[in-house]
């Protein structure tokens, strides 16, 4: 019967091309999405009282490491594993360097005009090695900037001195601003604040407001069209108040500037400009790459803004976790009392043989990241990351917090443990695991990565040489759940200090 003979015919053809197709290569697919509808995107399954990095640590279960998700109507993958990360950031760090364009960050950095927001330019790329090149040369490895950070921290020595002898206990959060404010300020102006200055009080102000409005991929960002909210409006007052303020400060620095003195970073940018106005800078193709003034201004904004939040926040946490954990706090002081002793400061020559010190800054840098999603990338071409294709366009999130937190990759990942960075006699430091990117990496790497390193051994090891800090009587330990924003923020809170024996008479010196 013929149509018997076609029907097994149909069937075996069907087969051998289903086996065909098993057995080709198949090509790259798309990661995982979450549900997505029109016009809101993945909205529906993103609603939860998780912050937005422990959400995306959760939502792995569901659908692998790597995933992906609507933002509106933006495609975005969500990248949980450091072998992905490290596709994204080192690998193919150039096919991955740009950056999206949000309401926030435009109206933070004039259209993107700044380091860390600006989208990959040729111009990007000139700016990054000018500003890498000046902060080398006013940064890491300058004495002077040693010299700085030790008067702060001999500053601050002086105020806990003074809660101290009264028994106050202290909101540490603005002595701390300031102080690394005032490391930034030397370092771009070659100024400084005082206590109660109404100019650092503003800058304490407008800081906060940017802080917790900018970047959080909240609603007024994904939707700019139905939210021109309040946080918005917050944001222009905070934006116009710094620009003045920025704006003074480099319109006295350009009116006695000098070709033949570099007096700080500001002269170094100033004369970067200069130089390309009237260079041909090749290397960098045939576009112009000129810095206009709004770029350098954008670059000191980015500088200070990062300069003091972020170093801020993971001392504020350092100082958090060390109430929550005193015997680590005691351990710290038996390291300082035999290796520095109580006869002159910590400086950075110490740093080599203070590694409990150094390895509790790298657990406060691992359990609190600054910045526990970066920021995010965007492909620049289509691409792929591991087994997945990616389309040109789509924004990548690496999430540094699932990074720090695996626990394929950390033992007891949510316990404070500076061990963890110890080898097994105590004596030296390593890094247990690659999932460990504090200050991200690749081309977009943190530029003030070895400063802020700088300012955390400083500042901690200044403070614990001479006291202990506590949770005053009748207060509770701080929270460590943070706060989600651009910036992880830990809670407000208030500490003692108490002079460590043997420092009751002996004034704080310099170093
Ligand atoms: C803080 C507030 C401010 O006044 C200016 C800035 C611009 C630079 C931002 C900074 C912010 C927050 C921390 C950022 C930094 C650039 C790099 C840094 C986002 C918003 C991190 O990646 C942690």
């Amino acid at each position: 019967m013929p149509w018997v003979l076609c029907l097994c015919m149909f069937v075996l053809v069907g087969l051998a091309l289903s086996a065909l197709l098993k057995m080709a290569p198949r090509g790259p697919q798309e990661p995982p999405c979450l549900p997505a509808l029109p016009l809101i995107g993945s909205l529906l399954s993103l609603h939860s009282s998780d912050p937005p990095h422990v959400l995306f640590k959760e939502l792995q279960r569901k659908y692998g490491q790597t995933y992906s998700l609507m933002m509106g109507s933006h495609s975005v993958i969500i990248v949980n594993q450091h072998i992905h990360a490290k596709e994204v950031l080192l690998k193919k760090g150039k096919t991955f360097a740009g950056r999206p364009r949000t309401v926030t960050t435009d109206t933070l950095t004039r259209d993107g005009k700044d380091i860390a927001f600006g989208d990959y330019s040729p111009t990007w790329r000139f700016h990054r090695k000018i500003v890498h090149g000046a902060l080398c040369m006013f940064g890491e490895g300058s004495a002077s900037i040693e010299k700085i950070i030790c008067a702060e921290a001999h500053s601050l020595c002086s105020i806990l001195s003074e809660a101290s002898a009264v028994g106050l206990a202290l909101d540490l959060s603005p002595e701390l601003t300031r102080a690394v404010t005032n490391v930034i300020c030397s370092l771009c102006f070659n100024s400084s604040y005082c206590r109660g200055d109404p100019e650092f009080e503003t800058m304490l102000n407008y800081s906060q407001g940017i802080v917790d409005t900018v970047a959080k991929d909240s609603l007024v960002d994904i939707f700019p069209w139905i939210f021109p909210n309040a946080d918005l409006q917050l944001l222009k007052q905070c934006v116009s108040v710094r620009d003045q303020l920025l704006q003074r400060k480099y319109d006295e620095h350009k009116a006695d500037y000098s070709d033949h003195v570099q007096r700080d970073l500001l002269d170094a940018l100033l004369r970067a400009q200069r130089s390309t106005e009237n260079n041909n800078t090749a290397e960098f193709g045939t576009e112009a790459v000129g810095l206009s003034d709004d770029h350098l201004l954008m670059t000191v904004g980015d500088i200070f803004g990062a300069g003091v939040e972020t170093t801020t926040t993971v001392l504020k946490w350092a100082v958090a976790y060390l109430i929550h954990h005193p015997q680590t706090q005691r351990q710290i002081q038996e390291e300082l009392d035999s290796k520095v002793g109580s006869e002159r400061s910590p400086q950075l020559s110490d740093r080599g043989n203070l590694p409990y010190l150094e390895a509790t800054i790298r657990e406060v840098l691992r359990i609190r990241p600054v910045a526990p999603l970066l920021i995010p990338h965007v492909a620049l071409s289509d691409t792929s990351i591991g087994e997945f294709s990616v389309r040109k366009g789509t924004r990548v999130i690496i999430n540094l917090w699932s990074l720090h937190h695996d626990n394929k990759e950390w033992t007891n990942p949510e316990l404070f443990d500076p061990g963890r960075f110890l080898n097994s006699d105590g004596s030296g430091l390593m890094i247990p695991s690659p999932s460990y990117l504090p200050f991200g990496a690749g081309i977009r790497v943190c530029l003030g990565e070895s400063l802020a390193k700088m300012e955390l051994f400083l500042f901690l090891s200044s403070v614990l040489q001479r006291f202990t800090l506590s949770v005053p009587p009748g207060h509770c330990l701080p929270s460590l759940e943070g706060k989600f924003g651009v910036v992880l923020q830990p809670p407000k809170y208030r500490v003692n200090a108490t002079l460590r024996p043997g420092w009751e008479t002996n004034s704080c010196q310099m170093c």
